[in-house]
């Protein structure tokens, strides 16, 4: 005989049964730092459940400068020039960080600080990349002589102190920001390709791993940062296996990342793009990781249509590669050195259309990424 408990009992394991499995649920999930900090893990969930839904609008250094203007402006960029609002995420450059004040686009470090703390405040998301010269023959980034760079920073190499000096620096100028802002952090990026010394050809699978596995574990253990998300970002590669020939390991990486300008530019295809984002998507999905298109653009933006045409509706149309959490255009350096609008050019009506669209985020329309609502 079922008494009244009973029945209220199997009423719940009847629930339990039949309840939909938790979805594959942002709210438990965690970055790759077991120790990450309240906000930065809150970011990370934030990007996980707004995959599908939006995609976050980011552009390179968009607040230091942009085509008509290179000094310190408050509160200025391009791209709220244009649109009245500035993006929903800010790529930064660290290139000459310990060499010089300003780095290799001539941006000075500490007012660099000061924007990324602006941004956060605003409630924009910071990412950072850095054009490392080359330890070898102390040329820059591009140089790519001198043997395998990559062995002479690993430990036991020549250069490891070095390269554990810059460490240091890098820990230095993120303590100056402040540990409470979250900043995705994208080094060595672009490694399939042969333009940057850690690039495809000058160094093992096993040793770029090993850079990246050591990059991560001396900032977390010794130099204590749990306020970073690291992404992972090749260039255009054609396959999975591909994509993760170098991949460092789901304890090193948050952000299954891809820069793609070649699918985009003049005479690409961006069905090619849509299968290369699938690709990422597919991957990050399996690993509960995020999908980013790191870098794109075209540039001189001179397809006018270029913004809807060429990015926005090829992604749009494809379930799977929608759900990319970011895509970032890269600097507004000249009138031909550009990959986001301006005041007067050619593409801003089209630009406006992009901006104002109901997947598309920009920092006016965010919901908070620095706090998980359940
Ligand atoms: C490249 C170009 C260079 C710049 C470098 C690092 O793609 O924009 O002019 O120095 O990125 O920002």
């Amino acid at each position: 005989m079922l008494n009244r408990w009973n029945t209220v009992s199997l009423y719940f394991l009847i629930m339990l049964i039949f309840l939909p499995e938790p979805s594959t649920s942002q709210v438990n999930e965690f970055p790759s730092d077991q120790e990450a900090t309240k906000k930065t893990v809150a970011l990370f969930r934030n990007l996980r459940a707004l995959s599908g839904k939006q995609i976050l609008f980011g552009h390179q250094d968009a607040m230091a400068y942009g085509v008509e203007w290179k000094d310190w402006h408050r509160n200025r960029s391009d791209v709220k020039d244009v649109c009245g609002s500035h993006p929903a995420l800010f790529g930064w450059e660290l290139g000459k960080l310990g060499l010089s004040e300003r780095n290799l686009d001539s941006v000075n470090f500490k007012q660099m600080q000061d924007w990324i703390r602006e941004v956060y405040k605003s409630g924009s998301v910071n990412t950072i990349s850095w054009h490392m010269d080359n330890y070898v023959t102390k040329g820059t980034t591009w140089d790519t002589s001198g043997g395998n760079v990559v062995h002479t920073i690993l430990p036991g190499g020549v250069n490891h102190e070095l390269f554990k000096k810059d460490l240091d620096v890098f820990a230095e100028f993120l303590r100056g920001i402040g540990k409470k802002v979250p900043i995705i952090f994208r080094p060595f990026h672009e490694h399939s390709g042969n333009w940057f010394w850690w690039g495809q050809r000058y160094c093992s699978p096993a040793e770029y791993k090993a850079l990246w596995q050591f990059t991560v574990d001396y900032l977390r253990k010794e130099k204590n940062i749990h306020h970073l998300l690291f992404a992972y970002s090749t260039d255009v590669v054609s396959s999975r296996e591909e994509y993760l020939e170098k991949y460092p390991g789901d304890e090193y990486v948050d952000i299954i990342g891809i820069d793609d300008y070649r699918d985009v530019g003049q005479g690409g295809s961006s069905q090619k793009l849509v299968e290369r984002l699938r690709m990422i998507v597919n991957i990050a999905d399996e690993k509960n990781k995020i999908a980013a298109l790191t870098e794109t653009g075209f540039e001189g933006v001179k397809n006018p249509n270029w913004w809807t045409q060429q990015l926005l509706t090829p992604i749009l149309q494809d379930q799977v590669a929608s759900r990319i959490a970011w895509l970032m255009v890269w600097r507004n350096d000249s009138s031909t050195h550009h990959y986001g609008p301006y005041p007067g050019h050619a593409c801003v009506p089209d630009f406006l259309a992009f901006a104002k669209h109901e997947r598309i985020m920009m920092n006016d329309r965010l919901p908070s990424m620095y706090k998980f609502k359940q």
